[in-house]
């Protein structure tokens, strides 16, 4: 499926903010789990955001405007990855006061999905991310990514696994794959639901 969106703008600055008053979902996770990509397999459209092997690549909120057909248009909100170990100090509280005063000036922003390398426990910056989640009470959602690098019959008990080690619900997690498009439907559906 191919669902019109287009990049609007990279935000660096809170005073770059759109104006535009759309709900908006933002995606969260380490640096290199798949965020670029999974916005591109989401909306079928594989050139749409910028993916790397360079790890910390995304250095700014990149705002996508989604125009489904059936239901109101929003923004998708590509945060710039943590845990990019090459990134200094002082990047690295650009990064934090970036994110905290987005996240609580924003009150378009309707969840934030965090994605999470199934194939590994979560790392102590998830853990914080979940628990920073979890104080704002944060609309959120676990996708496990990269999920076509293990078995599928895997999949299932490292999504518990990871809902275990950083004690949510099950209910919040699902595997995603950019390659295969597992879980594709699934996300699609929480997205709208949360935006409507
Ligand atoms: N096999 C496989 N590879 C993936 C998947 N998702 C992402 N990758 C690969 O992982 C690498 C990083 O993906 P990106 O989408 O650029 O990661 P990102 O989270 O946007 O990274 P930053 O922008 O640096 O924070 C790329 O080489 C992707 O091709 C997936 O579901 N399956
Ligand atoms: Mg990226």
């Amino acid at each position: 499926m191919h669902i019109k969106a287009e990049f609007v703008t990279s935000v660096a600055r809170l005073d770059q903010l759109p104006d535009e008053p759309l709900p908006e979902i933002a995606l969260a996770g380490r640096s290199n789990v798949g965020k670029s990509s999974l916005i591109n397999r989401l909306l079928g459209n594989s050139k749409l955001a910028r993916t790397s092997n360079t790890p910390g690549r995304t250095q700014t909120l990149n705002y996508y405007r989604v125009s489904p057909p059936d239901i109101r248009a929003f923004f998708l909100v590509d945060m710039p990855g943590y845990g990019y170990a090459a990134v200094n100090r002082a990047k690295r509280s650009d990064w934090g006061n970036l994110i905290e005063g987005y996240a609580s000036s924003r009150p378009t922003l309707r969840g934030i999905i965090q994605l999470i390398d199934l194939r590994h426990p979560p790392q102590p910056l998830d853990h914080s991310m979940s628990q920073w989640l979890r104080d704002r009470r944060f609309n959120s959602l676990v996708v496990g990514t990269k999920a076509d690098k293990v078995a599928r019959t895997k999949v299932p008990e490292l999504m518990l696994k990871i809902a275990e080690n950083l004690n949510i619900d099950s209910r919040d997690t699902m595997a995603f794959s950019a390659q295969s498009g597992l879980g594709r439907d699934m996300l699609w559906q929480w997205i709208v639901d949360m935006v409507a």
